[in-house]
């Protein structure tokens, strides 16, 4: 064997050492038998996750150990092969966003930083420096939650003593039927996910099941996923809004000592995303408690294995109990094993906030790989339909819908903008564009001048608008303000519009309460036609477009109307241990459906007690509401610089 004189970039090394030939000879011996020695183990280790958290890119790893309580192995996947780079070669990422989270990958992931790691006698952590350090000997990435604080422009609660009489009386009932709703639950509920208020125990499976206006979709397998408490987390930032104290300190008990994580089960993507992490994320920040942060993160990384599909592109059910790939899938009713786009397009806010509070990239990176997607695949008359296959980022069918399965995926993009302080410019294109095209293509009239948004099913409509699309005269109310000149006052005036005809549809009824979807055709405006499509389920949306509407225009009317729908839940819904939906909002003696969903603590509470306060609780200067009415914060840019790696 002829030993070569010189190792490749070693220029003459051994001879610079002055050492003589056998000496050479032996040292060359040694040094070729350490680096087989090297390699050897490099395959002969028992555990893979320490050879990839040594070796390969701390981006790939980052999520590989968790904060977790679990004794389960929790690495996570790789990231998904969809976002192999070279498919999407132009970065359509907002070039700030970008920059951050290129900054973010060379940081620690904090929420792997693990909360027993040895403590400096002044309970410092101790400092490790370095970035050629592995992830166990670095800093933990650090949060400032003070200075976050001091960033928001309004104080959380806000109000004003000298609120006029009235309207604070309004605001007190509104914060005694969250009480009363509460109460009720933890009596005959707690732990379980929601209240059957007239049989008096709790709900725990397939719950969500009504979460769409397609009678043929709605799922009967979802459900949390084993998880419990929806109502808990669901109520916790309503609770603390509403200054519901002792309450609030029982929610956040059961959250410390009873939300179990360790849960295995079929879970919606979605509905764990908007009620669970969006419901702690806000618990966290209106409150800086570090249990509500620290179980929005476990849970985050619990739903990280659903986006291994070969786009990227998540599936709708997740197994939260199986953090090995493969073990997500799509609805069973949804067409060809497609996703559907108000699920995989409502992630966005929640996951920026994950990546914001850890430090770890992933979350935001699998959501700006969703975005990626979608801004290259080619939109018919630019709307977007509701099935797109995460196979081969292709949509399956071309059925439109602001309402049920497409909604608030509008809604997210206008937020992330809003979110974003303005700065994504990119969101607030897309919501530019996707909110012409369906100006262009649904935007209806009626004979009897209702403006109402249609379905549209390959190009033909279908002149129907269900309770899910009222929240858009809100979200284009929003939008309006930020629209150029020329076209704010046009958008205001077709939110208004919208907002009236979802007002018509609760008036035009006999419990002054809206149907679950209402037509336009065969001689009827604003009215169920199917008796399936009758009933009210305790839904928030036309509130909550009051609400944007109120603080947008500050018309009386929509605070009128915000009271009837107070009126009518007293006399329809409220029940002796609860509130309860109903099955036809055409008759005054209605049944009762045995269900107060989480969302009614949630969202159609906490609007309606918005509505009668001022302006700065929960100033929208300060904060976005997920789809779900949890309050996240505006990325406010002195907050952003100030969270840092310490
Ligand atoms: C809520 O869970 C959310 O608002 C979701 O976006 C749609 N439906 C319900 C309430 O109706």
């Amino acid at each position: 064997m002829v030993l070569p004189r010189k190792l490749p970039g070693m220029p003459g090394w051994p001879a610079a050492l002055g050492l003589r030939l056998p000496q050479k000879f032996l040292f060359l011996l040694f040094l070729s038998g350490l680096l087989t020695l090297c390699f050897g183990a490099l395959f002969l280790l028992p555990d893979s996750s320490r050879f990839k958290r040594l070796f390969l890119p701390r981006r790939a790893t980052s999520s590989s150990s968790s904060s977790s309580s679990s004794t389960r192995d929790t690495e996570l996947p790789r990231s998904p092969p969809a976002a192999a780079e070279p498919r999407h070669a132009s970065p359509a990422a907002p070039r700030r966003l970008r920059e951050k989270l290129r900054s973010r990958s060379a940081a620690p992931a904090a929420h792997t930083a693990p909360a027993s790691r040895p403590q400096g006698p002044d309970g410092e952590r101790p400092a490790e420096v370095g970035t050629g350090a592995p992830r166990e000997s670095r800093a933990p990435f650090h949060f400032d939650y003070e200075r976050f604080r001091q960033s928001l422009r309004h104080p959380v609660r806000g109000g004003r003593p000298d609120q006029d009489p009235d309207t604070r009386a309004r605001k007190m009932k509104i914060k005694e039927m969250m009480k009363f709703a509460w109460d009720n639950y933890k009596q005959y509920a707690l732990g379980k996910n929601e209240l059957r208020p007239l049989t008096k125990n709790g709900h725990i499976g397939n719950m969500f099941e009504t979460e769409t206006n397609e009678p043929s979709s709605r799922c009967s397998v979802c459900n949390a996923g084993g998880l419990r408490g929806a109502t808990v987390v669901d109520a916790l930032d309503t609770l603390y809004i509403m200054e519901l104290e002792e309450e609030f300190q029982e929610a956040k008990k059961w959250v410390e000592k009873s939300f179990d994580l360790n849960v295995n089960g079929e879970a919606s993507l979605f509905e764990v995303n908007i009620r669970y992490v969006g419901g702690l994320l806000a618990a966290y920040y209106l409150t800086g408690e570090e249990v509500f942060k620290s179980k929005a993160l476990e849970l985050g990384e619990k739903l990280l294995p659903a986006f291994n599909t070969p786009t990227g592109i998540p599936r709708g059910v997740i197994n939260l109990g199986r953090q090995d790939t493969g073990m997500s899938w799509s609805w069973g009713w949804a067409s060809a094993g497609s996703s559907i786009l108000a699920e995989f397009g409502t992630l966005h806010l929640e996951f920026l906030h994950l990546t914001e509070l850890s430090g770890n990239p992933v979350f935001a990176e699998k959501v700006l790989n969703i975005r990626k997607v979608l801004k290259r695949v080619e939109k018919p008359q630019g709307l977007y339909p509701n099935f797109l296959s995460p196979v081969t980022g292709n949509w399956v069918q071309h059925h439109v819908s602001i309402g049920g399965l497409g909604d608030s995926f509008y809604e997210y993009l206008i937020k992330s903008w809003l979110m974003s302080d303005k700065k994504d410019s990119e969101a607030k294109k897309m919501y530019d564009d996707a909110l012409e095209a369906i100006e262009k293509h649904l935007v209806k009239k009626s004979a009897g001048g209702l403006t109402y948004i249609a379905e549209w099913r390959g190009g033909i409509l279908d002149h129907k608008m269900g309770h899910l699309a009222c929240f858009s005269g809100g979200m284009i109310a929003l939008g309006a303000e930020h629209a150029g000149e020329e076209r704010k006052q046009h958008y205001m005036d077709l939110a208004a519009e919208i907002t009236n005809t979802c007002h018509e549809s609760y008036a035009r009824s006999d419990t002054k309460l809206g149907p679950e979807a209402f037509r336009f055709d065969a001689g009827t405006e604003a009215m169920a036609t199917r008796l399936s499509e009758r009933y009210y389920i305790l839904r928030p949306e036309v509130v909550e477009s009051y609400v944007y509407m109120w603080r947008l225009t500050h018309d009386v009317k929509y605070r009128q109307w915000g009271w009837e729908v107070v009126k009518a839940l007293e006399k329809h819904c409220r029940v002796e241990a609860g509130f309860s939906g109903i099955r036809d909002v055409y008759t005054t003696v209605p049944t009762h459906d045995n269900m107060q969903q989480s969302f009614f603590l949630a969202e159609t509470l906490k609007y309606l007690y918005l509505l009668f306060c001022e302006d700065d609780v929960l100033s929208l200067d300060d904060w976005v509401f997920n789809t779900e009415a949890h309050p996240l914060p505006v990325n406010h840019s002195n907050f952003k610089a100030k969270a840092s790696v310490q």
